[in-house]
């Protein structure tokens, strides 16, 4: 399976976040990507491909325009506030507060467009940001052309960003984009399938009212787990999307063998609905050692994570979101590539 990557990403760096009451260096870091492309080349999964560039205007199908325009915007205007270092919001217009009011201070432009403080900016931000949509559709189109399968290696992540908000270290959502694109080329049906730890939230809000995407979400417990207000069993869609979201929330310690049921349970619905294209939001910060996280798969499960996918039979999409102990995340996502090629 052919890789799409760009060394884009790495202006994206030096990032900080808020845990625990404290401002420390982000988990979220370059070195995650190039761990994975490192790992791709070592077992010779394929060729490493760099994206075409792909207009904007795609993001706007699944985001609020002046959401995405909003992006490019944040870091000239930060610095002509007279900052410099990390962009990061303070205040949201939260319960009582008038949160349809754009308002013009940076500060509050930032909160506007979040829902944590998780989002930031360096003045690379942006441009990794649109090289990281880019990667997403041109792998798309790899699969739209007629690969069995294409990975996306993708960064930023994209799982937790809305039709109008960023967040989690997400601007915008990769995998949805490209599920519209293929929806916009022709699909009639696509399904996406989201492994990593945390609820995709973002994926959730834009598709909630659709019946055109299947989306699947396995993930920690919101009742303890980041991102804490989306991602229960109840929610399984409104209106015309009503059935169409299917989540699989599981206790901290969850390990192979409770998640690999939902896992089987999310691939039955998946099979059932009979997509004409499967996205996969990789994770790979459901394994034990994740600094983060509290599931417990180990390295030798992120292969049965792929034969158990590839035995969909479906046109596959990988597109990486999340994943934290960094110097594990290639061994671990590219196991789950290697599992899918070998079932
Ligand atoms: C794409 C993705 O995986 N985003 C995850 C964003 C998680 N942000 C919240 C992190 C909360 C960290 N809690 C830390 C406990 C450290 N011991
Ligand atoms: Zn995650």
């Amino acid at each position: 399976m052919k890789t799409v990557y760009s060394p884009r990403h790495h202006g994206h760096a030096g990032n900080v976040e808020l845990v625990a009451g404290a401002v420390v260096p982000a988990f979220e870091m370059p070195s995650r990507a190039e761990y994975v492309r490192a790992r791709v080349e070592a077992v010779k999964l394929g060729t490493i491909v760099t994206p075409d560039e792909h207009d904007i205007a795609i993001a706007k199908r699944v985001h609020r325009a002046d959401f995405i325009d909003f992006l490019p915007t944040v870091y000239p205007l930060w610095l002509e506030s007279g900052r410099d270092g990390t962009a990061m919001p303070y205040t949201w217009p939260t319960r009582g507060l008038r949160g349809d009011v754009r308002p013009a201070h940076i500060d509050a432009l930032l909160g506007f467009y979040s829902f944590d403080a998780g989002a930031n900016f360096v003045k690379g931000t942006w441009d990794a940001i649109k090289s990281s949509h880019d990667v997403a559709i041109s792998a798309a189109a790899l699969v739209k052309g007629g690969e069995r399968a294409a990975f996306a290696l993708c960064r930023p992540p994209g799982h937790h960003a809305g039709s109008s908000f960023m967040g989690g270290y997400c601007y915008i959502n990769n995998a949805a984009s490209a599920a519209q694109w293929f929806l916009d080329q022709g699909a009639q049906r696509v399904a996406i399938l989201d492994v990593d730890y945390h609820h995709g939230n973002g994926t959730q809000e834009i598709f909630y009212r659709r019946n055109d995407v299947l989306l699947v979400n396995l993930h920690g417990d919101p009742m303890v787990e980041y991102p804490f207000f989306l991602g229960h069993a109840d929610e399984r869609g409104e209106g015309p999307g009503e059935g169409f979201n299917v989540n699989f929330p599981m206790p901290w310690g969850t390990d192979w063998d409770r998640w690999s049921q939902a896992l089987e349970d999310g691939c039955r619905r998946v099979a059932d609905y009979a997509p004409d294209v499967l996205l996969i939001s990789l994770g790979v910060d459901t394994f034990e050692k994740d600094p983060i996280s509290k599931f417990k798969l180990k390295t030798e499960d992120y292969p049965k994570i792929g034969r158990r996918i590839a035995k969909l039979g479906l046109p596959t999409l990988v597109v990486m979101e999340g994943g934290y102990a960094v110097e594990e995340i290639g061994v671990n996502a590219v196991g789950v590539l290697t599992g899918f090629e070998d079932a």
